[in-house]
């Protein structure tokens, strides 16, 4: 079917049209037709037969432009195909950690999801100060899998690099260098300040040439460290939860990049909504001390483990491999000293990364609700400061680190945990 945009009107019938959505529904003629699409990008639909409700999925389409700003700024519908090859790659690597497909469509731009309405969105959760005792596992787990699976370090060369050409994602590839690497540190139109912040705090970043440097540097990693297959957008609006479970979605800006970009995102994002506690859970009549304790246990725990199952997987594969994999003729390599030295630059350029996805959260167009919904603009301005003091330490000094720990400590430095 030639593409169009699809709306609640047309849905049902374009459904009726695909083998897998009858065998799916037993009817057609009782759906519920909810838009719930709340990302910057596209359009979400939950379909669900009222008369059956376990008859139910996820519909998810990209149009032609840049949802969040509109038709103006153009965009290929060609990120839905990346989308797509990713949802399947993570649901081989992370079966539990993936939504399941029923269905895609790269003319259409369409994917077919399971309805996860037993999940919600982990930021809109944090923000109300959920507590989830197995995301960090859960996290760690994801990461390790999709980003050791896809590396150098376990498929053969060839293997790898067909991987790559898969996954040459330049148009959300360019948003990224963009908005994330770009224009928050710089005077550019597409930056949206909170009134409430002083010239001094947006010259802090804006003006600080060790800074630019730095952030130079990590732009670079991201546009030729063709690591591992990332996610690409893995903040906590691109995961779901809910006691139990944990589903990571919205895999569009999948491509081959530094591992350290997705590990980085998703603790960048904690330390955000660390700061935004001290205040947020006030809010709430509660003592913040608890839930920022979470908040930073969860940090540490998913690094922490991300590195012993990362570790765990190539060590597994280095005594499976004969010869031992890197070995070469004339001197046994240090297979644990190999691992540990690799380990230590994913862990610098995942505390980089995390500062750069911090600080364009602040300045730039795209925000996050934890920071960006407090009504109370000089309290929202004290929150801002923090994380652009955390994410210029972390951008400039991430060589400097050794362990989590040390991280957390600065936060708490900043911010002290009370
Ligand atoms: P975008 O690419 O536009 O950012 P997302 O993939 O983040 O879109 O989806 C937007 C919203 O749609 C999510 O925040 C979530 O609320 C909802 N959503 C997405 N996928 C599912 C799903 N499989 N089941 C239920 N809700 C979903
Ligand atoms: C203008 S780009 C908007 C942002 O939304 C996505 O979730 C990515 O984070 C992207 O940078
Ligand atoms: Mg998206």
């Amino acid at each position: 079917m030639p593409y169009e945009i699809l709306t609640p009107e047309t849905l049902v019938d374009y459904l009726k049209s695909i083998d897998a959505m009858r065998t799916l529904f037993s009817s057609f003629d009782n759906l519920e037709v909810i838009e719930v699409g709340d990302g910057n990008l596209n359009y979400v639909y939950l379909i669900t037969n009222r008369d059956t409700v376990t008859e139910t999925i996820a519909l998810k389409q990209a149009v032609p432009y840049l949802r969040v700003v509109g038709e103006s700024w153009a965009l290929t519908r060609e990120r839905m195909r990346f989308e797509i090859q990713a949802l399947e790659k993570h649901k081989l690597l992370c079966p539990d950690l993936a939504p399941e497909i029923y269905y895609s469509s790269v003319e259409m731009s369409v994917v077919i999801m399971e309805n996860l309405s037993n999940q919600k969105i982990l930021r809109g959760q944090i923000i109300e100060g959920k507590v989830f005792p197995f995301l960090a596992d859960h996290m760690s787990t994801f990461l390790a899998n999709t980003l050791y699976y896809t590396s150098d370090l376990y498929l053969s060369s060839g293997e790898k690099k067909q991987a790559v050409s898969q996954f040459i994602n330049a148009e959300l590839c360019n948003l990224t260098e963009e908005f994330v690497f770009t224009n928050p540190f710089e005077k550019h139109e597409t930056n949206n300040y909170n009134e409430e912040l002083s010239e001094k705090d947006i010259d802090f970043i804006q003006t600080d040439g060790s800074l630019k440097i730095a952030v130079a540097e990590m732009k670079y990693k991201f546009m030729n460290h063709a690591e591992a297959l990332l996610h690409g957008d893995l903040h906590i609006g691109s995961v779901m939860t809910n006691e139990n479970e944990t589903t990571v979605i919205d895999p569009e800006f999948a491509f081959y990049g530094p591992m350290g970009f997705d590990i980085g995102a998703f603790i960048g994002n904690l330390f955000m909504s660390y700061f935004s506690h001290g205040y947020r859970q006030k809010l709430f009549g509660r003592e913040p001390l608890e839930y920022r304790t979470w908040i930073l246990d969860t940090i540490s725990s998913t690094w922490n483990q991300f590195e012993s199952k990362f570790d765990s997987l190539w060590e597994k594969h280095q005594n499976d491999k004969d010869p031992l994999y890197f070995d070469y003729p004339g001197g046994a390599a240090d297979a644990k000293l190999q691992r540990q030295t690799f380990l230590k630059h994913v862990f610098s350029d995942t505390l980089g990364f995390a500062a750069c996805k911090m600080m364009r959260r602040i300045f730039g167009l795209a925000k996050v609700a934890d920071i960006a919904d407090i009504e109370d603009l000089k309290e929202r301005a004290r929150i801002e400061r923090m994380t652009l003091e955390l994410g210029k330490a972390l951008a400039t000094q991430r060589d400097q680190y050794t362990c989590i720990e040390e991280v957390i400590e600065l936060a708490k430095t900043i911010s002290p945990l009370q």
